[in-house]
């Protein structure tokens, strides 16, 4: 039972804040952008290692068992040396490459707290509590994103996942030996009681309505996609236009379809075209090859599907116009996802009795989160992003907010491990 229920009934109890926000300066140290408060930790990368080493260490001085999984997901458990029937709670500590501080991190750290919040007050939840990071969440350098926790929750096989090919050639399974980060524990793995995740909201929403706390009512649909064009080099000169097969053509033409087709169909359906690489890039050569990454989004897959059939037979039809080849590799596709009713409804009323403003709202980003759903009751704490910046590293929240959402966690886990029976999963 819990050493002090009053405190805990009471909502009382609080996190270190001052704590937690000195942590989350010494890890963003780790891939500093020079002059931000961004930073740069690309999954698997040297940057990445020495993130977890540091995460790892911060685990084991609170005396969690650590726990590293094959494909390098890593979770410290408080009360067990099992994630089975603990309340999970993590995040992701890779970056894109222009990342802020906060995306994923706040997450990780905000397990780190809650654990030690915990610790120093005495609490003996009913159940064992964890905190963890996934490999890969943000899938900028190794396709797809959320990759470690997919794999955890036996969406994808391990033997594929170790064969991803990074956008810079390296193959994740070298990689995640050459760090050191293979571990022992089996995939997928153990499904927990429940999983709620922290996570700054990265969009303009909460800070446009005044509001601290979203519960989060479930993520969007996700589809990526990287087009591969083939056309023939040739002098920008001397090449009359009919006898041109200019991929680098092909290739704008498609991105600008993307933003017209997105524009036609309005919000929330969003797209973006965040790569395009020509070769041989240079100013007086017709571009031989073009690739371009598609990433298109919408809570309705009905309308995702759709749109992505339409940015295939308009890529189909521009290429073949141009007697330009085209080749397509799906590097992600996930529908929506709903989080679990009853973890929704904990974080809002958790939100309410700490005497925060909250409101539902959908995950616009993909998170670890819509991953731990397909095997248990999952659920999200959304704080508000200034400016409704994201993925640059400007990317901020105040430390208020920080705060609030931290014990938002803080009790939320804490009801789910004690008297919040969020209905069992059939096995
Ligand atoms: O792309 C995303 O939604 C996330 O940052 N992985
Ligand atoms: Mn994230
Ligand atoms: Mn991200």
């Amino acid at each position: 039972m819990l050493a002090d229920t009053s405190a805990i009934d009471a909502g009382e109890l609080r996190i270190d804040g001052a704590r937690l926000l000195r942590r989350l300066d010494e890890l963003a140290e780790i891939g500093a952008i020079e002059g931000t408060q961004g930073c740069s930790r690309l999954a698997l990368t040297d940057e990445d290692a020495a993130g977890r080493a540091l995460l790892a260490t911060w685990m084991r001085d609170l005396g969690l068992t650590v726990i590293v999984d094959a494909i390098g997901n890593t979770v410290g458990v408080l009360g067990s040396d099992s994630v089975q029937g603990a309340v999970l709670t993590g995040s992701h500590i890779d970056t894109v490459a222009t990342g802020g501080r906060f995306d994923g991190n706040l997450g990780v750290l905000a397990g780190l707290e809650v654990l030690e919040t915990v610790i120093d007050h005495g609490v003996r939840p009913g159940r064992p509590l964890a905190v963890g990071f996934f490999t890969n969440e943000e899938g900028a350098r190794f396709a797809p994103d959320m990759l470690g926790s997919l794999v955890y929750a036996g969406g994808l096989q391990i033997e594929r996942a170790l064969q991803s090919v990074a956008i810079d050639g390296a193959v994740l399974g070298d990689e995640l030996d050459r760090i050191g980060w293979r571990g022992a524990a089996p995939v997928p793995g153990i499904a927990p009681h429940a999983f709620v995740e922290c996570h700054i909201e990265q969009g303009p929403v909460l800070e446009a309505e005044g509001i601290t706390i979203g519960a989060v009512t479930g993520v969007q649909g996700i589809s990526w996609t990287k087009l591969t064009l083939t056309g023939q080099s040739n002098h920008a000169g001397t090449t009359p236009m009919s006898h041109r097969r200019d991929a680098g053509y092909v290739a704008v033409r498609i991105a600008g379809f993307v933003r017209d087709v997105v524009d036609e169909i309005g919000p929330p359906q969003v797209g973006t075209v965040g790569r395009i690489e020509l070769y041989p890039n240079l100013v007086n050569v017709v571009a031989a090859r073009a690739t371009l990454t598609v990433d298109v989004r919408n809570t309705d897959d009905a309308v995702l599907t759709d749109v992505e059939g339409r940015i295939a037979e308009f890529a189909a039809g521009a290429a073949a116009g141009e007697g330009v080849e085209l080749a397509t590799e799906v590097l992600a596709r996930f529908v929506p996802v709903a989080f679990d009713p009853a973890v929704i409804d904990l974080v809002e009323h958790v939100a309410e009795q700490l005497g925060h403003t909250t409101m539902r709202l959908p995950a616009g980003a993909g998170h670890d989160a819509q991953m731990l759903a397909r095997i248990c009751p999952a659920g999200m704490v959304f704080v508000p992003s200034v400016d409704g910046i994201s993925h640059n590293p400007a990317e901020h929240t105040d430390p208020a907010d920080i705060e609030a959402g931290v014990n938002v966690l803080l009790h939320a886990m804490l009801r789910l491990a004690e008297v919040g029976r969020v209905e069992e999963r059939a096995p």
